[in-house]
């Protein structure tokens, strides 16, 4: 009898991108753990859950992965392998600190030479607007410099841009994108395969918000859900506890942490406990939706440890994720000295 997870992959087609990125993740381990680097898995963001099988609309998660991308940046500077996975289209690291409006702030249109204020460089922009981008760009190239560097940007962006092109450098980090749940667990399951073979060397952070429910495929309308035949009733499945078959199948000698989000304080330690009993790993980060950025609780089957950011900390920009991470990685140190591996190259 094949179990429910089992009945979920052989429902769920996998992505259409899945084997480049199968392909991507194999190369990514075999290299790493070539080297003796450790790797790190970090799932990030939220997965949504189609209504309609050509979908327009869809059930989403409010995660935009800060807790990921952020996370990415201090597991590359502990010098692990990271491999991002992450909801397309959100947050990623290095990126996320010009998100928005931030990148084009920093640059600036340098006028040269007389009649170029922002605003005749603006009207000779709109007075070529018949003609090719091409042919605008050149005009314009004559009057000023485009896109220059604010000085008091560089400050800002040459730490995040060296630190971007040194990850890159070292081949250290991997993204690969989801969308939907079922995408989410096709990757998910791949990248545990990919991981087998590190041993305790790996490490999965599995930060993103999953979806606990969903319709599955053969449940779903072929076509947009129409409103002239009234309300529609959506009945949503629970969606199979993927952590099972990961920890006792997949990846059973990696060092899995998971995370535990709750709205209701009362619920938070306990759920976090139940998930450990349940599934066997080494570790839930428990954290508040409302108090995430300054606390998030580490329990283990024994322990317990807060970390909590002062006010000044908050106010001066410190990321809670710098103290998170290290602290987790100093645990994995520990837990790979137990199992006998030897240190991992720096
Ligand atoms: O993406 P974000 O930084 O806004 O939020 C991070 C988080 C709360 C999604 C993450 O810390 C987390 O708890 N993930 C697991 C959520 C869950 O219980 O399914």
């Amino acid at each position: 009898m094949s179990t429910q997870w089992e009945d979920f992959f052989a429902i769920h087609l996998p992505p259409t991108d899945f084997e480049d990125n199968r392909s991507l993740l194999r190369e990514f381990c075999e290299r790493h753990e070539r080297h003796g680097r450790c790797i790190v898995l970090i799932t990030s963001g939220g997965t949504t859950v189609p209504l309609e099988y050509n979908t327009v609309r869809f059930v989403d998660n409010f995660s935009a992965g800060t807790r990921g991308a952020v996370s990415a940046e201090y597991f590359l500077e502990h010098g692990y392998a990271v491999i991002f996975m992450h909801r397309l289209k959100s947050l990623e690291p290095f990126t996320r600190h010009f998100s928005g409006q931030k990148l084009l702030d920093m640059l600036d249109i340098q006028e040269r030479g007389p009649n170029t204020t922002i605003t005749d460089i603006a009207l000779r922009w709109f007075e070529t607007q018949a003609e090719s981008e091409q042919y605008q760009v050149s005009v314009l190239k004559k009057v000023c410099d485009i896109a220059a560097l604010k000085p008091d940007s560089v400050d800002v962006l040459a730490p995040v841009l060296l630190r971007y092109k040194a990850a890159h450098a070292a081949g250290a980090l991997l993204h690969v994108a989801f969308t939907t749940v079922s995408d989410y667990f096709w990757l998910l399951r791949a990248a545990c395969e990919c991981l087998a073979s590190s041993g305790p060397c790996a490490m999965l952070y599995l930060a993103a918000a999953v979806s606990d429910f969903y319709v599955p495929k053969d449940h779903l309308p072929t076509h947009k859900i129409q409103s002239d035949t009234g309300a529609p009733i959506i009945q949503l499945q629970l969606v199979p506890k993927m952590l099972a078959p990961l920890v006792n199948l997949w990846v059973p000698s990696a060092y899995v942490v998971s995370f535990k989000l709750e709205t209701d304080e009362n619920l938070l330690i306990p759920k976090a406990r139940a998930a450990l009993e349940k599934y066997k790993h080494k570790m839930v980060v428990a954290n508040q939706l409302q108090t995430r950025r300054h606390r998030v609780v580490l329990v283990t089957p024994k322990t317990s440890q807060e970390i909590l950011l002062t006010r000044e900390e908050v106010h001066a920009g410190t990321d809670i994720e710098c103290l998170l991470v290290g602290e987790i990685v100093r645990r994995h140190k520990e837990h790979m000295q137990l199992e006998g591996v030897p240190e991992p190259v720096p």
